[in-house]
């Protein structure tokens, strides 16, 4: 990983991740989020507790890809079937699995819908837009479903110390600003294609509550 956030290899990392047969690589899903991660940390301490969670989830699913069993979490799909057809996965209730990797994926897919909403908001924004709305709207419209009160209450606070649109456009490293909705409007199908692909996989597989 590179020191510069660049939207750029975001985009990349997003389009390795869909094999030829439109399985996502847990590898290169994670490699995004990690991306992501480095350029919240470059936003300061106030997301500091955002990321540390994110941190926690792409360490658990590393976990399992290096481990023993890692053959089978080369990709979401092969995850799913694994631990369904092994157990390994708490269904209703936290008790013996209480961070399978369907679970813990399960919170990142959650927040790509966020990702998202919030990118297609800022491709279609005007120059007087504020983040810190397009943020808080994305939130409201996806993962704040998710999550309780207080969290919701430290994520209203982290949004304000958001930076403005334009800053938000110079650190994505990708040019002028024309040519950053240029590429936001090439990398949002592809993160819409892994979102729908994740989605319809854990709907099949009734899989969208786990808890
Ligand atoms: C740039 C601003 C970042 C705004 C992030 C908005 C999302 C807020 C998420 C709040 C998470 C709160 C911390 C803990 C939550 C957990 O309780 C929860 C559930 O897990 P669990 O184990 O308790 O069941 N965790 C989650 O829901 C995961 C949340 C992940 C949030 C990931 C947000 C990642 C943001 C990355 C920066 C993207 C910058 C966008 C522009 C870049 C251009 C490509």
């Amino acid at each position: 990983m590179a020191d510069t956030f660049s939207l750029q290899r975001v985009l990349e990392t997003f389009r390795s991740s869909l094999s030829e047969n439109k399985e996502v690589y847990i590898k290169y899903y994670i490699s995004g989020w990690k991306e992501l991660v480095s350029f919240m940390n470059s936003l300061g301490n106030v997301f500091s507790f955002i990321s540390k969670d994110v941190v926690c989830k792409i360490q658990i699913l590393e976990n399992f890809l290096s481990g023993e069993n890692g053959s089978h979490y080369v990709t979401i799909q092969s995850m799913v079937k694994y631990e369904l057809e092994n157990d390994l996965v708490d269904l209703t209730k936290r008790s013996s699995h209480p961070e399978s990797g369907c679970r813990t994926l399960l919170r990142l897919h959650r927040a790509l819908r966020w990702l998202e909403l919030f990118l297609e908001k800022l491709r279609t924004s005007s120059e007087d837009s504020k983040t810190s709305v397009m943020c808080s709207d994305a939130y409201n419209e996806s993962l704040a479903h998710h999550h309780p009160w207080l969290i919701r209450k430290a994520v209203g606070v982290a949004f304000c110390a958001l930076p403005g649109r334009n800053t938000f456009f110079d650190v994505m490293n990708a040019g002028d600003h024309t040519q950053v909705v240029a590429l936001l409007g090439e990398s949002l199908p592809l993160i819409s294609e892994v979102y729908q692909i994740t989605e319809d996989l854990y709907a099949k597989n009734n899989l969208l509550e786990l808890p």
